[in-house]
């Protein structure tokens, strides 16, 4: 192979071939990331919502937000062709979904099934049905249709109504106070997007605060909501009208975690990544990078439309291995696949716990993560809640497998860049749900 990195594509699966050259590379200059996945299917759901239009900037243009456009689409909302220059959301106030003539497919994203669930239940008078991939059919569902079955709701399903395929007769719901099991954004929103149709004031509470971007964009529309920073607690009062609004996307600090790490591990890196959301219930990636010694720098931090933004510089440095567990794990739980490869890089031994969560994404991310990175030469011996990750062992190639997950694709694809010889990641093509252009960021920043 004569190029770094090759992309190939065999039958109808993708591999990405990896082979860093003998002489060594490094990852320089400034790169700019894909827009915040979360933020992205909560602007398409929230203009879907209002009354008047949305105008998003920045909006990924992954897999998963596909899937929720495609779905509000078939609920009457018009959304123009997706962009990141400019989406136009053409909402159709609330309450007014139209019953779709047939199954909503979200695809791959746990985001868009269980945030919708919350929209669907309380959507008096309208039948609906929804499904996914193999992959979000096998992911927990009742964590959402339990506390909505509390609201009132209709909600049928395979293995006690846990999974997909479900359907959901929507009815008028009542306000409840609904004391959360896990720290969860899916859960908690799902829950705030049902009480934004309920008469009264429905709460949730949860163990550990979760990513609260539904709490700031529900607000910035019109929603009437307080929050309890004491007890981790959100009440909306429902019925309000949401407005179309703005909204800017910042760069997914989930993706620059990947350039982050990337940086942090390869000798002689100096990379820049422009424009990155650091919302603090997002960030526990950097707190966890700083504590194992990654040279990392924040420039030019601002606001843009309500979310914190900043440019993060980060230098090659040697690593030490540490604990992450507790109330950080919900700031950074996306970011784990990717922190265990720098754990990896690390010295001593990095313990991850309270990850439990981990083993219901789109793979179990502990097994996965493990045994493909073991096959690469590292020494990963699991935890029913994590993993302990024995650093500064040397990874060759070999073949490794996503499992359909993307961010399993890119955390393996960064380890590759610090192996001998030829890594082959099969179903690498699941990084489009996320980061559809990361092999060209790849190549780019390679020097
Ligand atoms: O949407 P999906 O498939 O659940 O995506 C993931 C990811 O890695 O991209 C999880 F697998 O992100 C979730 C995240 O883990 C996105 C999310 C959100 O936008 O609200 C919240 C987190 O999930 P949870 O279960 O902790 O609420």
């Amino acid at each position: 192979m004569s190029s770094a990195v090759a992309l190939r594509v065999v039958d109808t699966h993708h591999d990405l071939v990896i082979q860093p050259p003998a002489g060594g590379i490094s990852l320089q200059g400034r790169i700019r990331i894909p827009g915040d996945k979360s933020i992205s299917h909560r602007a398409l759901m929230l203009g879907a919502l209002a009354q008047g239009e949305t105008i998003v900037q920045g909006l990924l243009l992954g897999e998963d937000p596909r899937s929720t456009a495609s779905c509000f689409r078939a609920m009457g909302a018009e959304i123009s062709e997706l962009n990141t220059e400019e989406v136009r959301v053409r909402g159709i106030g609330l309450g007014n979904l139209n019953e779709p003539v047939t199954v909503l497919d979200a695809g791959n994203s746990g985001t868009t099934l269980r945030l919708m669930l919350g929209i669907l239940a309380s959507h008096p008078d309208r039948f609906f049905t929804v499904t996914g991939d193999g992959s979000l059919r096998s992911r927990p569902m009742s964590r959402v249709v339990k506390p909505l079955q509390q609201m009132g709701a209709q909600i049928w399903g395979r293995k006690q109504n846990s999974l997909a395929p479900l359907a959901i007769q929507g009815q008028a719901l009542k306000p409840i106070h609904y004391q959360s099991p896990i720290a969860s954004a899916q859960v908690k929103s799902c829950i705030l997007l049902a009480g934004l149709m309920t008469e009264g004031q429905t709460t949730v509470t949860e163990p550990a605060l979760s990513r609260d971007h539904s709490e700031r964009m529900l607000r910035a529309f019109g929603a009437d909501l307080t929050v309890d920073p004491e007890t981790n607690s959100v009440t909306i009062t429902g019925q309000a009208t949401l407005t179309g609004q703005m909204v800017i996307v910042p760069g997914d600090i989930s993706s620059a975690a990947f350039w982050l790490v990337a940086g942090a591990i390869v000798p002689g890196s100096d990379l820049t990544i422009e424009n990155v959301g650091i919302n603090p219930t997002r960030t526990g990636v950097l707190a966890i990078l700083e504590r194992m010694g990654a040279d990392i720098t924040i420039e030019n931090s601002r606001e843009v439309a309500g979310e914190p933004v900043a440019d993060l510089r980060v230098r090659h440095s040697r690593l030490k291995a540490c604990e992450i567990s507790g109330d950080v794990i919900p700031r950074l739980i996306d970011e784990i696949p990717i922190l265990a490869v720098a754990a990896v890089f690390a010295e001593g031994t990095t313990i991850v716990k309270d990850a439990e969560e981990l083993r219901v994404k789109e793979s179990d991310r502990i097994t996965v993560m493990a045994t493909q990175l073991n096959q690469m030469g590292a020494s990963i011996k699991e935890l029913p809640d994590g993993m302990e990750i024995t650093g500064g062992t040397a990874l060759r190639g070999t073949e490794v497998d996503s499992f359909t997950d993307h961010r399993i694709a890119m955390s393996l694809a960064i380890a590759a860049l610090n192996a001998s010889g030829i890594t082959t990641i099969h179903r690498a093509e699941a990084a489009a749900i996320s980061y559809p252009d990361f092999t060209n960021t790849l190549e780019q920043s390679i020097r």
